[in-house]
């Protein structure tokens, strides 16, 4: 009963997801539900900037963009600044950001670089800010960690290791909803 229930609130937002990023003709991400979870946290540290949960979602075989979600947190004085995130699985990552318009949820590249002020944690996490992987030069695959280097400003570069969870996971660590896959693939 619960289950049904919730395959249904997850069938509706992949549908109007898909059909708002069709119509708007900006990047593909599989479907998202609102429910990180903050399971398995692996930490970095850097100057005064934490990181905590780098996770991405997997794709299905053939896509070319993914989202990746990630903690950022920090402790100092003064404000930071994401400047660049690259990776060796895709040409380009941005950060963007979704927004409800209208009802209508639709996403966009920040714009910018993303600012962490201080004392503030930002957590890019689905439905919210995110990061795009775009021109994927691999498969991400669930179970296959990959690599990604966060530059910031003052604390400089960040290496660290994205967890890849299953098509449409709510969050890192999160019970795997092993039905997902097919309903993506339904439309
Ligand atoms: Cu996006």
């Amino acid at each position: 009963m619960h289950k049904l229930v919730l395959n249904k609130l997850v069938l509706n937002k992949l549908v109007l997801h898909k059909l708002v990023l069709r119509t708007l003709g900006v990047c593909l991400v599989a479907g998202a539900i609102a429910v990180p979870s903050v399971a398995g946290a692996t930490d970095y540290k850097a100057g005064t900037i934490e990181i905590a949960n780098p996770w991405a979602r997997a794709v299905p075989k053939g896509a070319t963009t993914a989202a990746g979600y990630v903690t950022i947190r920090n402790t100092g004085t003064e404000v930071d600044r994401l400047n660049d995130i690259s990776s060796p699985v895709a040409a380009k990552i941005e950060v963007h950001r979704m927004t409800m318009d209208n009802g209508v949820m639709r996403m966009r590249p920040l714009g910018g670089a993303l600012d962490i002020k201080p004392g503030e944690t930002v957590v890019l996490k689905p439905q919210s800010l995110h990061l795009m992987m775009t021109s994927l030069k691999q498969p991400i695959q669930k179970g296959q960690p990959f690599k990604a280097t966060l530059v910031f400003e003052k604390a400089g570069p960040v290496e660290v290791e994205f967890s890849v969870e299953a098509v449409g996971a709510p969050g890192p660590g999160a019970h795997d909803m092993h039905n997902m896959h097919d309903m993506h693939d339904m439309h």
